[in-house]
């Protein structure tokens, strides 16, 4: 039986590959999905990726993820450092939960140091590139046995 992996980006992760290059990389989230689907093909897993820039949008996702999903990895982006919402979306759901990070957000500004989401998740990555997300999918894939 194959298992579902949420793969989930929040807002302004569309423009990656796009702009900004010397932070986030050349890689669009189609070549992140691709990567990861590869992954997670030989080892039974799906991949459904998603993003949006409306937290209310992500926040449906993780419930429907519930239903659906073993694992979720997150970048909530900017909602990472704001968003009580989707701290409490992911605590309704039961399965693993990794929070991805192109940057090192511990590099950066003061503000992004902060993440709701960490207190949920089973693991973060932060600073990997865009590898980050197969990092963690190599992580749901083991666990999974
Ligand atoms: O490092 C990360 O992955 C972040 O989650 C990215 C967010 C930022 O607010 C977080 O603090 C750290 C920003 C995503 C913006 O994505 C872009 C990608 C390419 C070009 C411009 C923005």
């Amino acid at each position: 039986m194959s298992h579902t992996v949420f793969l989930i980006n929040g807002p302004n992760l569309n423009l990656l590959g796009k702009r900004e290059p010397e932070i986030y990389g050349a890689d669009t989230l189609d070549d992140v999905t691709a990567k990861c689907s590869a992954l997670a093909g030989p080892a039974g897993v799906v991949i459904r990726s998603e993003q949006s820039n409306h937290e209310g949008q992500i926040i449906d996702w993780i419930h429907e993820a519930r239903e659906t999903s073993v694992a979720i990895i997150i970048n909530p982006g900017a909602f990472t450092h704001t968003s009580v919402a989707i701290y409490d979306a992911l605590q309704a759901y039961e399965g693993l939960v990794f929070e991805v990070h192109i940057s090192n957000v511990h590099k950066r500004e003061a503000f992004r140091h902060h993440s709701y989401v960490s207190a949920r998740a089973d693991g973060v990555l932060a600073g990997f590139g865009v590898e980050g997300y197969e990092l963690a999918l190599r992580r749901v894939i083991s666990l999974l046995g």
